[in-house]
């Protein structure tokens, strides 16, 4: 991500150490190297510190505010006290040139009103079920995936009591304190796990290596599956620059409406459509206003669905 917004890429990470876990920016110099590390620090101009082993992060815009500055989810690992996921929230208003984001002082995230508190908390957010509240995944040292669902809007605090993620054969166990991450893997609109394993220690769990879980919430969407005799055919032109160019075939009746999804999920674009599905349709959208990045459009008809991925090369 683009810590500084000077339009380079930089490294953010979470470090952990035998002493001390901090999060840290190696700024991206532009030609090829990148900087000494930053220490990011919050509004009292210390560093974050986790008092052992490791800072698990997440940047994303947690906390809605009107400039959309990226938050900052922090994991703590720690031998006494706080190992709970932390909310970070960044504060423009007091930004210091040139590219020192300051944090204000953290919140935690909170499981029906008690503190989220794993040993340590790896954790990541997205909505896996699609129902447009955030949802909270969070990982430790039992090597099981903790699925928290959410209650709100982004920003909001508090989740549901905790859930273990399951695939149809059992729990998900992977290696010691594997590491969650959501992404849409298979562009079909829905968040899939992919998670790293960095440890044997028996049968029952993964090797090392890294593992991708396909969301299996809505696999009863796509059009192959519905048993209707409808058709609804998409097709988009990628790579797109400032327009997606949309051409369905369709037999459906009813309307279709068109949403894009971003790689993490997120719906960053919803469109009415088209009030008559059936015949060839074509339709331009505006997307000057996205990112660089990799983009699934998904069509939805009364009985069918279908998508199409499209990526946004950079300037
Ligand atoms: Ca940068
Ligand atoms: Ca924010
Ligand atoms: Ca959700
Ligand atoms: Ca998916």
């Amino acid at each position: 991500m683009d810590w500084d917004g000077d339009g380079l890429n930089d490294l953010v990470i979470g470090q952990g150490s035998n002493n001390l876990g901090s999060v840290q920016v190696f700024f991206n110099n532009g030609n090829g190297t990148l900087s000494d590390p930053f220490y990011v620090c919050t509004v009292t101009g210390e560093p974050i510190l986790s008092n052992s082993g490791s800072a698990f992060i997440q940047v994303l815009d947690f906390i809605p505010d009107d400039d959309e500055s990226f938050d900052l989810l922090v994991g703590m690992s720690s031998s006494s006290s706080t190992e709970f996921v932390l909310v970070f929230e960044n504060d423009p208003d007091t930004w210091i040139p040139p590219y020192n984001p300051v944090f204000l002082e953290p919140v935690p995230l909170t499981s029906v009103g008690e503190p989220v508190d794993h040993s340590p908390s790896c954790q990541w957010i997205g909505d896996i079920d699609s129902d447009g509240f955030p949802d909270l995944v969070v990982s430790d040292y039992r090597c099981l995936f903790f699925f928290y669902p959410g209650t709100g809007p982004m920003g909001t605090m508090d989740f549901a009591e905790q859930d273990t993620i399951c695939t149809p054969s059992g729990p998900i166990i992977a290696g010691d304190t594997p590491h969650p991450c959501l992404c849409d893997w298979d562009g079909d609109g829905d968040l899939d796990l992919l998670t790293g394993s960095n440890y044997t220690p028996d049968d029952q769990r993964t090797s090392c290596g890294v593992y991708l879980y396909r969301n299996p919430l809505f696999s009863g969407m796509e059009s192959q599956e519905t048993g209707s005799d409808e058709f609804l055919e998409l097709s988009v032109n990628t790579p797109a620059r400032n327009l997606v160019e949309i051409t369905i075939q369709s037999s459906c009746t009813g309307s279709i409406s068109l949403d894009i999804y971003s790689i993490d999920g997120r719906r960053v674009m919803s469109d009415e459509g088209f009030p008559e599905a059936s015949g060839t349709l074509q339709k331009q959208l505006d997307i000057s206003f996205l990112p660089p990045g990799f983009y699934s459009l998904v069509a939805v008809a009364e009985q069918q669905r279908s998508r199409a991925c499209f990526v946004i090369l950079p300037l």
